[in-house]
C-alpha cells in the first residue's frame, strides 16, 4: 500500500487545529493531529515543507519504520514542533493500518483490557464557592473524577478559570496576554480550595489539581502534605519539569500523587522521573509526545516502575488525538485516567467521531481505525487565526512560568 498524497488541513473552529491526512493507492487514507497550542503553523511547515516530500511513494504499512526514518532521519531530535509532526504521520499510519484490516486500533495495540476508559474534566471557579458549584454540576453529568480550580484571592487572573463568561479556553487570538502570579498566595489558598470541594463531594469522588508549573519543589513539597487529608487522586505539574531530580523533593514531603508530562514530547524527558519513581502518572500526549508508537513504549516502560498513563486531554488537542488516547488508553494495562475537556459543538461538528462519553468513562469506539473523520467543507469556513498562550508574571514583574 503506497502513499499517494499528504496534506495539511489547518482551521480554527472556535481555536487552531492542525490536521494531516495521508492518502494511498488502494483509497484508503488517515488523519493524524499536528496541533501544538500557539505554535500551529511552525508544525504545519516542518510538516508541509520536511516531511511530506519523504512521505510520498512509502509503503503505509510500516509504520515503526517510518517513525525510525522521521526521528532518526531528520538528525535534529525531539522537540515538540518535530515531535507533533511526526506524531501527525504515525497517528495517520495507525489509522490506515486499521482501516485496510477493517478494526478499530485498540486491537492492533493487544484488544481492550477494559470495558473504558475513566475520564477526569474541569471543574473551575472565580471562587470557592463558585468552583464547588461547578464540581457538582460536573459530577451530575456522571464524572467520577474532576479537577477543581478557582481564582485566587488577590490574583487578577488565574490558570484554569475562564474570563468572565466564557469558556476556558488555554489560546487568546492577538498577541499574548500577560497575567500576574503569587506563589505565596495561591499556597495559602489551594488547600481551603481542596478541602471545600472534598467536603462538598464525600470521600469517593476522585479529585484532580494542577499547580501549572509554578511552584519551587519545597513549595510543592509543603503543598502535597497539606493536600494529604483531601485524598487527591494527584497534583499535576508541581514544578517546571525540565529538572527531573527536582521531583526527589517532593517525594520526600509527601503521599499526595503526583502527575506529570503535557509539555513532555520524549521518554527521555521523564524516564528519571518512572525510574526513581518520582511520579505517579505519565501525562505526555499522544500528538506531543511523537505519537501511538512511542507513547505505547513509554507506557510499557512505566508500567515497569508502577507509573500510570494520565494523558492530556484539554481541547487544544484535536478530536483526532483524543480518539488515539482512547484506542491506546483501552489497550494498556497500566491505563490511570484520560483528561477529558471536551471541545465544542463546532469543534465536534468538523471532526465527527465515534468516541462516547458514558457514566464517567469514554470509549473510541468500533469504527475501523482511529474513528474520527474532517468535514473539510466545514473546516474551510473557519481559517486559522494566530493566537498564544498567555504568558505571566510575579507580583515584582519577573517572568514566571504560566
Ligand atoms: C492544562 C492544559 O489540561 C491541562 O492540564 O495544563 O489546559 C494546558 O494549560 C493547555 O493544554 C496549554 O495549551
Ligand atoms: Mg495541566
Amino acid at each position: 500500500m503506497k502513499i499517494t498524497d499528504a496534506r495539511l488541513i489547518v482551521c480554527s473552529p472556535d481555536r487552531n487545529f492542525v490536521t494531516l491526512r495521508i492518502d494511498t493507492d488502494e483509497g484508503i487514507y488517515g488523519l493524524g493531529d499536528a496541533t501544538l497550542n500557539g505554535r500551529e503553523l511552525a508544525v504545519a511547515s516542518y510538516l508541509q515543507e520536511h516531511v511530506v516530500p519523504c512521505l510520498i511513494g512509502r509503503d503505509a504499512s510500516m509504520i515503526e519504520d517510518t517513525w525510525q526514518f522521521l526521528y532518526r532521519g531528520a538528525y535534529w531530535r525531539r522537540g515538540p514542533v518535530t515531535m507533533s509532526a511526526i506524531a501527525a504521520v504515525d497517528m495517520a499510519l495507525w489509522d490506515i493500518k486499521g482501516k485496510a484490516l477493517n478494526t478499530p486500533v485498540y486491537n492492533l495495540l493487544g484488544g481492550a483490557s477494559r470495558q473504558g476508559c475513566m475520564v477526569y474534566t474541569h471543574a473551575n471557579g472565580a471562587d470557592i464557592a463558585e468552583a464547588v458549584d461547578s464540581v457538582q454540576k460536573h459530577l451530575a453529568e456522571g464524572y467520577l473524577a474532576i479537577r477543581a480550580q478557582a481564582g485566587v484571592p488577590g490574583i487578577a487572573s488565574s490558570y484554569g478559570v475562564p474570563k468572565a463568561g466564557k469558556p476556558y479556553e488555554p489560546a487568546e487570538r492577538g498577541l499574548p496576554s500577560e497575567s500576574v502570579w503569587s506563589s505565596e498566595r495561591y499556597l495559602r489558598f489551594a488547600p481551603k480550595l481542596m478541602e471545600a470541594v472534598r467536603a462538598s463531594v464525600g470521600p469517593d469522588v476522585h479529585l484532580l489539581h494542577d499547580v501549572h508549573h509554578r511552584l519551587t519543589p519545597i513549595q510543592a513539597a509543603r503543598l502535597g502534605k497539606e493536600l494529604e487529608p483531601h485524598d487527591l487522586f494527584w497534583m499535576e505539574d508541581p514544578v517546571p519539569a525540565e529538572l527531573q531530580e527536582g521531583f526527589r523533593t517532593i517525594r520526600q514531603h509527601t503521599t499526595t500523587p503526583l502527575a506529570v508530562g503535557e509539555v513532555f514530547n520524549s521518554i527521555y524527558d521523564a524516564h528519571e522521573l518512572i525510574r526513581n519513581q518520582w511520579i505517579d502518572y505519565l501525562r505526555m500526549t499522544v500528538v506531543h509526545g511523537g505519537g501511538i508508537t512511542p507513547l505505547k513504549k513509554a507506557a510499557d516502560f512505566a508500567a515497569f516502575y508502577h507509573v500510570k498513563t494520565g494523558f492530556h486531554g484539554a481541547t487544544d488537542l484535536s478530536p483526532v488525538t483524543m480518539a488515539a488516547a482512547l484506542h491506546l488508553g483501552l489497550a494498556i494495562h497500566n491505563f490511570g485516567i484520560q483528561e477529558h475537556m471536551p471541545h465544542t459543538a463546532l469543534t465536534d461538528e468538523v471532526f465527527p467521531h465515534s468516541y462516547r462519553f458514558e457514566a464517567g468513562y469514554m470509549h473510541p469506539g468500533d469504527a475501523p481505525g482511529l474513528g474520527v473523520e474532517i468535514d473539510e467543507t466545514l473546516a474551510a469556513k473557519y481559517p486559522y487565526q494566530r493566537a498564544y498562550l498567555p504568558t505571566a508574571r510575579l507580583l515584582d514583574g519577573t517572568v514566571t512560568d504560566w
